[in-house]
């Protein structure tokens, strides 16, 4: 069970059959039939109706998912802002937790209720109007499609809408995968049944209701959420949302895994998945076994939950666990966007730049600590976007390069240094992407490559400027021809050959999160798997007007990636690169936009048969939002750990561990 979730769970509270009774009704109320609704009652929903349970049993992995399905559906209330037809906007949006395919009640409020003798507000007349399903969405807005209760009462601005506080129906699907050896199909079912029923926000047609309906049409089981099936069953069962449950095997465990499906969606709209413990005998394992499972299970234990899958060591991958010998570093609630260790000023102290969209701070490793330098807070509106050390001229030799979003519009990036334990500005309004780069090959960033805008693409192909930091500004040394998909994001110089090359090679996350390793204008690899992943984002002058219809918005947001690390493991001179890789949680589904569950940290290495890709650190329970390597003295892994809690996770935690393994 994630720490998430743990923080979720309380039990079941006394008042919910009262309250489920009650709005169920509320479904069956035509026009014009007022409604009171206590205001009393919207403190009730956020109770999960489960108790804490160890995850294991079949009973309390149904619990656990049921309560992680409830999540999905935020007892939330907006206002209607414009009506066009039969599209209604709402100032609901993505901060609300909202999703596309949600269906809500669209009401009118009338008169409040006072109590008689204290005169309090206790609730407020309410007339049903109809309900809408979010089609389009953005952070602030929704874009719905209305299906009036009645035809002869027209929706206005100033309604609202909220979603039901009564039960919310879902038909469950029979369970597709392979079944533990001691579970049966009609367990699954029924445990799932009563699980999601005991949370009070469900109410649950079982199994064998879609299971006959499937019969009679011939419909194999794992057809029913796919269309057309899904949009036939949801309408023929009046349940606007399906739950499938999903069996699959890993490392000789069984994980039960819920599916949210809703009627409008072809995709999923939620996965949530548990491990069910001692159920999978005889499962042969897919993979080779981590070569520590003890220490392992020791380190497991120490963080509580904060990794959701052990190491899948690969045959051939390096024998290395960054989850050994981790001690957690700093934890702060905020998530980051930057982090980079090194000691450009050659002090012999390591130097660790700690970024956030709202500040840059400079500590000092000291033994275990982060010794706070200074910070430098964000200005106005807008946020920093990334942030590498770099080696500046012998005046201030220790600098970051920061990548910096001014508003909404504009993008300016610029250098920092650090004089007299101050951050300053070195150099101001620079309008390229930056990145720092190691051209020596020493560890320490010595470049800055800078590529302009492109209006479309954000970031210019072909063509980099090469900087050198000297003499209080960037000096214009050459324009490097880079490859086409190369961005100034998510990439590092490595020495991958023999030591014979005249350059490093180019390794980088490309648009569709390949890793793409170059030498020159060849290209020599391609990684198969996704890599990278962040939250960090640019966004470009949108052109014409803000529309709450949300398309333009979104097209013109680039994500940045996490910047690889360069780091000789076993001391043969040939460089190897740490690797985030960010995804969702065990193929989970999330709503509406890429929402990060989970990360691990891989280790490209060059081997006489060509490159391997492979993980040295389990998967995290929270995405890794940066990777850096401490040097000398004592040298290891620097591992930020980001974590958004809530469904569209406006509550946002960052651990930063120290791994320190021998390095060579
Ligand atoms: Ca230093
Ligand atoms: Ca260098
Ligand atoms: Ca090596």
């Amino acid at each position: 069970m994630s720490y998430d979730m743990m923080a979720k769970i309380k039990t079941v509270t006394d008042h919910r059959g009262h309250r489920g009774s009650r709005l169920d009704r509320n479904h069956h109320l035509i026009c014009w039939q007022w409604w009171v609704i206590g205001v009393m009652m919207y403190t009730l929903i956020g109770g999960l109706g489960v108790r804490a349970q160890e995850a294991g049993s079949l009973e309390s992995v149904a619990s656990q998912l049921s309560a992680e399905l409830v999540r999905y559906f935020p007892p939330v209330t907006g206002e209607v802002l414009k009506v066009e037809g039969r599209h209604l906007y709402t100032d609901l949006g993505t901060k609300d937790e909202v999703w596309t395919g949600l269906r809500l009640l669209v009401f009118r409020q009338g008169e409040a209720l006072k109590h008689p003798t204290t005169g309090a507000v206790v609730g407020h007349d309410e007339l049903q109007l109809g309900q809408m399903t979010l089609v389009q969405l953005s952070e602030n807005h929704a874009v719905g499609i209305y299906l009036p209760d009645d035809e002869s009462v027209s929706v206005q601005p100033g309604d609202k809408v909220r979603l039901t506080a009564g039960r919310i129906d879902v038909s469950l699907v029979p369970s597709i995968g392979p079944l533990p050896v001691n579970v049966s199909q009609t367990a699954v079912g029924a445990q799932l049944k009563d699980a999601l029923e005991a949370t009070g926000r469900f109410r649950v047609q079982g199994a064998e209701r879609v299971n006959a309906w499937l019969l009679e049409r011939n419909v194999a089981p794992a057809a029913a959420v796919e269309p057309p099936y899904l949009q036939m069953l949801t309408k023929s069962l009046k349940t606007p949302y399906l739950v499938q449950p999903v069996l699959k095997t890993a490392q000789g465990q069984s994980i039960l895994a819920l599916r949210l499906l809703a009627a409008t969606q072809t995709e999923p709209v939620a996965e949530a998945s548990a491990v069910l413990t001692g159920t999978a005998g005889g499962v042969a394992s897919p993979t080779a076994p981590a070569p520590s499972a003890q220490n392992q299970l020791a380190t497991q234990d120490k963080f509580g939950g904060l990794f959701i899958q052990p190491l899948m060591a690969q045959p051939g991958g390096f024998p290395w666990n960054l989850a050994e010998g981790m001690t957690e570093l700093y934890r702060f609630e905020d998530e980051l966007i930057g982090l980079d260790a090194g000691d450009p000023d050659g002090d012999g102290r390591v130097d660790v730049v700690i970024a956030t969209e709202d500040r840059i701070s400079l500590y000092q490793l000291s033994g275990q600590k982060l010794e706070l330098v200074d910070t430098l807070r964000v200005d106005v509106q807008g946020h920093f976007i990334s942030a590498q050390l770099v080696q500046l001229d012998a005046n201030s030799p220790l600098g970051i390069v920061v990548n910096y979003q001014v508003g909404t519009e504009n993008i300016a990036a610029f250098v920092l240094a650090l004089q007299g334990q101050k951050l300053v500005y070195w150099q101001r309004r620079i309008y390229e992407t930056l990145l720092a780069v190691d051209r020596d090959g020493d560890g320490i960033n010595d470049r800055i490559w800078g590529q302009p805008f492109d209006e479309t693409r954000f970031f210019a192909r072909d063509t980099v400027r090469e900087y050198l930091p000297g003499n209080g500004q960037l000096q214009f040394q050459n324009n490097l021809k880079v490859p086409y998909p190369f961005r100034a994001t998510g990439a590092v110089l490595a020495g991958l050959g023999t030591g014979a090359e005249t350059e490093r090679h180019l390794v980088f996350i490309d648009e569709r999160h390949h890793l793409q390793v170059y030498y020159g204008e060849d290209k020599l690899w391609e990684s198969s798997d996704s890599v990278g992943g962040s939250y960090a984002q640019a966004q470009l002058p949108q052109g014409g007007e803000v529309d709450i219809r949300i398309g333009d918005l979104i097209t013109n947001a680039f994500s940045f990636e996490p910047i690889p690390e360069v780091v000789d493991v076993d001391g043969d001179g040939v460089d190897e690169v740490l690797v985030i890789r960010n995804g969702a949680s065990l193929g989970g589904v999330v709503p509406n936009r890429t929402r990060y569950t989970t990360g691990d940290v891989a280790l490209l290495r060059a081997g006489p048969y060509g490159y391997t890709l492979s993980p040295v650190s389990p998967k995290f329970d929270g995405m890794v939002s940066g990777v850096s390597v401490v040097p000398n003295p004592t040298p290891g892994v620097l591992i930020a750990v980001s974590k958004r809690q809530g469904i569209l996770g406006r509550k946002r935690q960052t651990i930063i561990f120290l791994s320190r393994l021998p390095l060579s």
